[in-house]
């Protein structure tokens, strides 16, 4: 899918999502299936505009301005449209591709209303641990070829070898890789054994310190921010059940992921757990989690249904 031709063989079936914030559409249509396979298959494409080029800023309108029309002008206000100058060093859209996309990914993908859920202990066991246990593992092979070296080896920014606390952190594919202001990377343990907030307990303080300390050095040693700069937090629920950390500018806001009911940081998990038991289960094996689904999202029906067996 590296090449204009095969991304120009796409068909498109519908819309699944628009942003008008990131100025991105999300389409749902279909690539011939991959090597081996008969016919097309599924595929998710995000298309959104790219951000104007902060070195780019002094010669915006004095070079890059190709052509401008008057929209309306009063007093001592005016706006326009623009048609800006195309150069290699600035695309115009940042494309991402998911093929061939699960229905998983379709649902992900779709717009949806989203309602507030409150996950006990029990209801985890009961619901949402066997809901983890039945995901393929082809779900996180992007994870392993990650952590093995096979792909994305050329972005790695820090790994850490060691047993107890090995991570490996890299530009999360939702970057473009430029945008110091929207910088947003990620850390992704190489413990398999850890799927989600729930089964963080004291003996990870290292490794999650350790991504705490190492991303802000990595982070000011390339880019030069400094010390606050940045938010890190944990997804419950993540859409991939191996444990990472979402390191993002602070100051760029407005992603629906890093809402109040799906993020929480790392600085307060790592608090949480310093407080937490020696040993015995930890304070995210007793807490009742509490975090928004969406109505397409696999835990949503049961998950709701058990609402009722709550006390308000
Ligand atoms: P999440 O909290 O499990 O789900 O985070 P979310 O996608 O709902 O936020 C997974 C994070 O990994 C997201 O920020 C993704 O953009 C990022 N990500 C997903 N994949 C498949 C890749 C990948 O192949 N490479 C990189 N670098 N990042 C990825």
């Amino acid at each position: 899918l590296a090449d204009i031709d095969t991304l120009r063989s796409f068909h498109f079936d519908r819309l699944l999502n628009e942003d008008p914030i990131t100025h991105a559409l999300t389409l749902l249509g279909s690539f011939p299936a991959p090597e081996g396979a008969q016919g097309r298959s599924p595929a998710i494409v995000r298309i959104e505009k790219t951000a104007l080029l902060l070195e780019r800023a002094g010669e915006l309108l004095s070079q890059s301005l190709r052509d401008a029309r008057l929209i309306e002008s009063t007093d001592i206000y005016t706006w326009l449209f623009g048609w800006l100058e195309s150069s290699v060093d600035a695309p115009d859209v940042k494309i991402n591709v998911i093929h061939p996309a699960t229905d998983v990914h379709i649902r992900k993908y779709s717009a949806q209303q989203v309602v507030i859920v409150r996950e006990t202990p029990a209801l985890y066991a009961r619901i949402v641990r066997p809901y983890i246990d039945a995901f393929p593992a082809a779900r996180t092979q992007w994870v392993e070829n990650i952590l093995s070296g096979t792909s994305e080896a050329d972005k790695v920014l820090h790994r850490d070898s060691s047993p107890t606390h090995g991570h490996v952190l890299l530009p999360d594919m939702k970057w473009d890789l430029k945008t110091i202001s929207s910088l947003y990377l990620v850390a992704i343990a190489s413990a398999r054994d850890v799927r989600s907030l729930r089964d963080l307990h004291g003996g990870h303080l290292g490794m999650l310190r350790s991504i705490r300390r190492e991303a802000a050095r990595v982070v000011r040693e390339r880019w030069g921010l400094g010390k606050g700069a940045l938010r890190m937090f944990v997804h419950y629920q993540p859409s991939y059940y191996h444990f990472h950390v979402h390191i993002v500018n602070v100051n760029y806001n407005g992603l629906p992921g890093m809402s109040v009911g799906q993020a929480h940081l790392l600085d307060d998990v790592i608090a949480l757990l310093e407080l937490g038991p020696e040993d015995g289960p930890s304070v995210f094996e007793q807490a009742t989690l509490t975090y928004t689904l969406g109505e397409q999202h696999g835990l949503y029906a049961p998950m709701k249904a058990a609402q009722d067996e709550l006390d308000d």
